[in-house]
């Protein structure tokens, strides 16, 4: 059985130097994320498993999920939990055959159509977004939100993680449309307290999902 986070933490050295990836990463399951997502756009492949490496070894201290963004080799490479694609990665078809049948595989695209075959293709969960404006990543769409994203929950025959400009304000409505949990940046990564700010949306999440006893935590 396949356990889908609620509280997604994404790690980010583009938008803030001040800490690395897996400072970041120890930061937010410090503050109770349940899964943590390494997105890392730009270096060599050599550097990407290095860094990659360094954030699974303290996710595995910790017993909480890595998924690598973007990338399968990486994630074999590491041995992570799982790995996300988006609609310019490798269709989730051919990934699906890549990684051990127990690695989780998450995915977005920009259109509905999309999202929904490759939930088809054996994605275990997907990836909706943007719901807010975001400035984290340069070629977001526009937001979709709240009414969007109801949609997508609705349809969807796995657990839907927003994303996309998503923060402790928001997020207690963001998991009442309807979203098994969220995936964020900026709202941990920019923070002054990332530690903190990881357990205050966490609070929100549980704040939510406490009123819908039917949201289902876990999915195969
Ligand atoms: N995909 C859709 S929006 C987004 C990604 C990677 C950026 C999310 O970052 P933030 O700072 O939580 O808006
Ligand atoms: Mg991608």
């Amino acid at each position: 059985m396949k356990r889908i986070g609620v509280l997604h933490v994404i790690t980010d050295t583009s938008i803030q130097s001040r800490f690395t990836h897996t400072q970041l990463a120890e930061m937010a399951i410090r503050g109770g994320a349940d899964t943590i997502q390494f997105r890392q756009k730009i270096g060599t492949t050599r550097q990407l498993v290095e860094t990659a490496q360094s954030v699974q070894s303290v996710c595995a201290q910790y017993g909480v999920p890595l998924i690598v963004n973007d990338r399968a080799d990486i994630a074999l490479a590491v041995g992570s939990e799982g790995v996300h694609f988006g609609q310019d990665d490798l269709p989730v078809s051919i990934g699906r055959r890549m990684v051990p049948s127990e690695t989780i595989i998450g995915a977005s695209a920009r259109t509905e159509e999309k999202i929904l075959a490759a939930i088809t293709d054996g994605a275990d969960y997907i990836g909706f977004g943007p719901i807010y404006q975001t400035s984290s990543k340069p070629d977001a769409e526009s937001a979709k939100g709240l009414e969007a994203l109801r949609r997508m929950c609705e349809i969807a025959q796995c657990p839907v993680i927003a994303i996309g400009g998503i923060t402790a304000e928001t997020a207690y409505d963001v998991v009442r449309a309807g979203a098994h949990g969220i995936a964020v940046i900026s709202a941990v990564c920019k923070q002054p307290h990332p530690v903190a700010a990881t357990q205050r949306l966490l609070a929100e999440i549980q704040r939510a999902k406490s009123y819908d006893c039917s949201v289902n935590y876990v999915l195969t």
